[in-house]
C-alpha cells in the first residue's frame, strides 16, 4: 500500500460526492485557441486567463462541481486581481486537478491512429503539481473507429500508457483520472461502438491490474456507448444508457472509486439526458457513483455568450452554472428535458 493510499481514497471520494461532478477545463492552448477562433476571440494568453477566471469565479459553481481539471498554463495563472487560481479554487471549496499528458500523437506504423505521450519526466511533474496543491490528474487516450481500426497495437499502447501514468500518480499523491475515449466521429453503429469500448476497457483494466494500480484510488472517465455522429441509425436515450451500463458492468471492477463521463461532442442536452438515464434507470445496479467530467457540454453555452467581452461575464457565468446544475441533477437521476425547457425558457 502506498504512503498516499488513505489521502487518495479520501480525495477520490470527494471528487465524486453525491450531486457533484468534475469540470474539464484543461484544453491545451491549441484546443482552447481553436474554440476561441470560431468566435473571433483573440488567441492570446490574456484571453485564456480571462476565460478561465470567468469559469473559476462563477458564484455557486462548487455546489455542483467538486473540482476543475486545469492545464499547465492555467495552474500557474492568477486572477486579474492577482489571486492565484489555485487559491480561488481552494477558497471556493473545490479540489484542483491537472492534465499531465502531453497530447495524442500520430502512432508509428498505424495510419489514422494516435498514442498519447507524456511519461517522460512525469514523476517530477507530478511532484511539482502536488507541491503546488493539485490533488488529482488526468490523462486522455484516443481510440478512433474506422475502416480496419482500431488496431490491437493502438489499444494496447494506449492502455499501457494510461496504466503507467496512473501508477505514477498514485505514487506521487494524485488521484488518476483514467480517460480512454472512443471517438464519436464516424458512421459506426452503436454495436460497433460497444465492441470497441468493450475491448478498450478490457485492455485498460488488464494493464491497470498489471501495473498495480489501486482501483479504489482512481476515477474512470469513459466515453458513452453511442452510434457515430454520421451513423444513419441513431439510438434512443434509453439504448445509449443501457449499452453503456452493460459495457461498464462487464469491464469495470466494483471497487473503482467512481465513473465520470466525458461528453465527447454530444450536444449539451444529450450529455445530460444520457447521464440521467443511466442513473435513473440503472442506478440500483451501479456499484460506483456515476457522474460527469464534461468540458464542452458544460462550457460551450458560456463561451458562446461571453465571446471575449467583459460586459458578458456575469450572464455567461449564469449559463455555465445552469449546465453544471443540470448535470448535477442528471448524476442523481433527477434531470428531465421538460425541466430544462421550463428553466431555460425563463
Ligand atoms: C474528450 O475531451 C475531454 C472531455 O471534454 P468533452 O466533455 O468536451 O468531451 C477534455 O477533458 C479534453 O481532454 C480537454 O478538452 C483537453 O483537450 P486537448 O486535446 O487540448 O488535450
Amino acid at each position: 500500500m502506498g504512503i498516499y493510499a488513505e489521502e487518495l481514497r479520501m480525495t477520490a471520494k470527494s471528487m465524486i460526492q453525491k450531486g457533484k461532478g468534475i469540470l474539464a477545463m484543461d484544453e491545451s492552448n491549441g484546443t482552447c485557441n481553436k474554440r476561441f477562433d470560431v468566435l473571433g476571440i483573440p488567441t492570446t494568453e490574456a484571453s485564456r486567463q480571462a476565460y478561465r477566471e470567468l469559469i473559476l469565479t462563477t458564484p455557486g459553481l462548487s455546489d455542483y462541481v467538486s473540482g476543475p481539471i486545469l492545464y499547465d498554463e492555467t495552474i500557474r495563472q492568477t486572477s486579474k486581481a492577482g489571486v492565484p487560481f489555485l487559491k480561488v479554487i481552494a477558497d471556493a471549496g473545490m479540489i484542483p486537478g491537472i492534465k499531465v499528458d502531453t497530447g495524442a500523437k500520430d502512432m508509428a506504423g498505424h495510419p489514422n491512429e494516435k498514442v498519447t505521450e507524456g511519461l517522460d519526466g512525469l514523476r517530477d511533474r507530478i511532484a511539482e503539481y502536488y507541491q503546488m496543491g493539485a490533488r488529482f490528474a488526468k490523462w486522455r487516450a484516443v481510440i478512433t473507429i474506422g475502416e480496419g481500426i482500431p488496431s490491437r497495437a493502438c489499444i494496447e499502447a494506449n492502455a499501457h500508457g494510461l496504466a503507467r501514468y496512473a501508477a505514477l500518480c498514485q505514487e506521487g499523491g494524485l488521484v488518476p483520472i483514467v480517460e480512454p475515449e472512443v471517438l464519436i466521429d464516424g458512421d459506426h453503429t452503436l454495436e460497433r461502438c460497444y465492441q470497441v469500448t468493450d475491448e478498450t476497457l478490457d485492455a485498460v483494466f488488464s494493464q491497470l491490474y498489471t501495473q498495480g494500480v489501486a482501483y479504489n484510488q482512481m476515477i474512470l472517465k469513459p466515453s458513452m456507448v453511442i452510434p457515430g455522429k454520421a451513423c444513419a441509425q441513431q439510438a434512443t436515450v434509453e439504448q445509449v444508457a443501457a449499452a453503456t451500463v452493460r459495457c461498464l458492468l462487464k469491464n469495470v471492477p466494483a471497487t473503482v472509486a467512481g465513473i465520470a463521463f466525458l461528453s465527447g461532442g454530444q450536444t449539451k442536452e444529450q450529455s445530460s439526458a444520457h447521464l440521467n438515464a443511466m442513473n435513473k434507470l440503472f442506478g440500483d445496479q451501479l456499484p460506483w457513483p456515476v457522474t460527469f467530467s464534461y468540458a464542452r457540454a458544460i462550457q460551450q453555452p458560456a463561451l458562446d455568450y461571453w465571446s471575449g467581452k467583459d460586459e458578458n461575464v456575469k450572464e455567461a457565468q449564469k449559463h455555465l452554472l445552469e449546465r453544471a446544475k443540470f448535470n448535477s441533477l442528471a448524476s442523481k437521476g433527477e434531470y428531465s428535458s421538460d425541466l430544462e425547457k421550463q428553466l431555460t425558457a425563463v
